[in-house]
């Protein structure tokens, strides 16, 4: 792997290499070897095809996308709202026919060159005004995208008066394309925007005796009602989710849980940190990728509650659902064993999916995110050592206090730590991986070609982008977050599905066919037959 990497380094400009070196990394072998540093979160080098979206498409697309019962209002050209228009497969359930659900409908102000000239804060106005005549939603909030930012409209105080004229909940988030290097600079944002202006909203006590919330699970292809599903029948109440099959209701009331589990760290542990900050609420990482990792993540709950009837209740619905996740997983077994896999997804899939990669028995031989910091790839012990450069600065760092009437200590330090578990940390991705295996942090489009070349993965896992040339390359091909129209992949079922996708595409003679006859025998042949 050495070799591949230095001769994939050979043929970049010097800076462009020595740049790449530092996010390119072969695991090193070896019992007891440290994590190696790796580069992440910087700027990509221009013109080297990223997987990579923009800051956005993080704050709009990813965290508030799949919440149905706010208008979001994108402040921008016609093309970036479409971009927000569903393309992320966030499903959603109202819970009757007549609860609001804007998710269908894609709200812009279809800036036009007079906005960008004379400024769009009027035309942003009246959107805000149409949206409410035509839906009288509870709560609106607007995004700003790149040409709003360099014109200067200033979405906030638009915000504030429409809120003072309308008497609903109406604000906005300052996150221009251009902000950040990374979709992640728009998680951050967002993750701020609501702990500001909805968390905390609705003090009532909802749900029973463990309540919890969700963070980080966004409901692609229908996982959130696996996670829901099982949640339930183990006596776990669900208090909001962020942000899959979420309402803006949810989240006001978020703070009355006791628990917040973090499932994708990378865009949301903010929250979680804030929270505990100013409501006293502990969180811990878990993972309902993959179904030995559910199994442990719903016992880590238990563990959490301290109580017998829960916990027993846990090992119940365990006990229930892994004879068919077992059966499914030994018919699936013999026909993955041994195949390699590789996987390069946003900030934190291409650690969860190898969970169900190796219940298939299958090796991971290369994985990276696009936008992920430090702390995804080397563990949360690094964060102090995260040196912060400008663009960090850029995006806000709120400071938040106690809150004087609302903060609630649910256990001591001592408590929480008396049982074992461990609170407010995840490892990083570099320690699971195999020794001799390539973690690689923005990948380009160029290395992804010479991975394929040098490594014949039997599935790649990747995105929209990166889709059609791995699989012209003739190896099968995987969509992490879309899940190619399948799924969900969460939870029990979910492992279910997934072990039958990957043995159906890991076993299809179709990939062998894709390099027409003409490419591999250019002559043509004949014989002569004498009459
Ligand atoms: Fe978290 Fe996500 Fe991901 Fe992400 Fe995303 Fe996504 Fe993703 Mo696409 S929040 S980091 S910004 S798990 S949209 S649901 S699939 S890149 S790995
Ligand atoms: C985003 C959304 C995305 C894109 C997926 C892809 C998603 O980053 O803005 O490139 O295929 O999951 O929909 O990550």
């Amino acid at each position: 792997l050495d070799k591949v990497r230095s001769e994939i380094l050979s043929k970049y400009p010097t800076k462009v290499a020595r740049k790449r070196a530092k996010q390119i990394l072969v695991k090193p072998g070896g019992a007891g070897t440290d994590i190696p540093e790796i580069g992440a979160n910087v700027r990509t080098v221009p013109g080297i095809l990223t997987q990579r979206g923009c800051c956005y498409a993080g704050c709009k697309g990813v965290i508030l996308g799949p919440t149905r019962d706010v208008i979001n209002i994108v402040h921008g050209p016609i093309g970036c709202g479409f971009y927000a228009w569903l393309t992320r497969r966030n499903q959603t359930r109202p819970a009757s026919d007549d609860s609001p659900n804007y998710m269908p409908y894609c709200f812009s102000t279809d800036m036009q060159d007079e906005n960008i000239v004379f400024g769009g804060e009027k035309k942003l106005k009246q959107a805000i005004q149409e949206a409410y005549d035509i839906f009288h939603p509870q709560t609106i909030s607007v995004f700003s995208t790149c040409p709003v930012g360099l014109i200067g409209d200033d979405i906030h105080s638009v915000c504030r008066e429409m809120k003072e004229t309308l008497g609903i909940n109406i604000f906005g988030f300052s996150c221009e394309g251009y902000k950040g290097v990374s979709q992640s600079a728009g998680h951050h944002i967002a993750n701020n925007g609501i702990f500001q202006h909805v968390v905390g909203l609705d003090d009532t006590i909802r749900g029973g005796e463990f309540r919890i919330n969700l963070l980080g699970e966004y409901n692609i292809g229908g996982d959130a009602f696996e996670i829901e599903r099982i949640l339930d029948e183990c006596g776990i109440s669900l208090i909001s989710t962020f942000s899959g099959n979420s309402t803006m209701e949810q989240f006001a009331n978020s703070h009355t849980a006791d628990l917040n589990v973090v499932m994708c760290h990378r865009s949301i542990t903010y929250m979680a940190e804030m929270m505990e900050k100013k409501y006293g609420m502990p969180w811990i990482k878990i993972n309902f990728i993959g179904a030995r990792a559910t199994a442990q993540s719903l016992r880590k709950i238990a563990q959490y509650f301290e109580d017998d009837s829960l916990t027993a209740r846990v090992e119940e619905v365990i006990a229930r659902e892994m004879p068919a996740v077992n059966e499914a997983m030994e018919a699936n077994r013999p026909l993955c064993e041994g195949k390699l896999a590789m996987l390069f997804v946003g900030g934190s899939r291409a650690h969860h999916y190898q969970e169900l990669f190796s219940e298939l028995g299958m090796k991971t031989m290369a994985a990276g995110y696009e936008f992920a910091h430090r702390d995804d790839y080397e563990g949360r012990q690094v964060l102090s050592s995260i040196k912060v450069d400008a663009d960090s600065r850029n995006i806000e760092e709120l400071s938040v206090e106690q809150d004087p009437d609302k903060y609630r200590l649910r256990k001591t330090e001592e408590e929480l730590t008396s049982t074992g578990q461990i609170y407010r940390e995840y490892d990083g991705l570099i320690a699971d991986m195999k020794p001799n295996t390539f973690v690689i942090d923005d990948i380009s489009q160029y290395e992804t070609e010479k991975l394929i070349e040098a490594i014949k993965p039997d599935v790649f896992c990747a995105g929209i982008k990166e889709k059609y040339i791995i699989q012209k390359s003739g190896v099968p091909m995987k969509q992490l977050h879309s899940y190619d129209y399948g799924g969900p992949y969460a939870g029990f079922k979910g492992a279910i599905n997934f072990y039958r996708e990957i043995a159906r595409m890991t076993n299809s003679k179709v990939w062998s066919y894709v390099k027409a006859p003409w490419e591999k025998e250019p002559e043509l042949t004949a014989t002569y037959a004498a009459a």
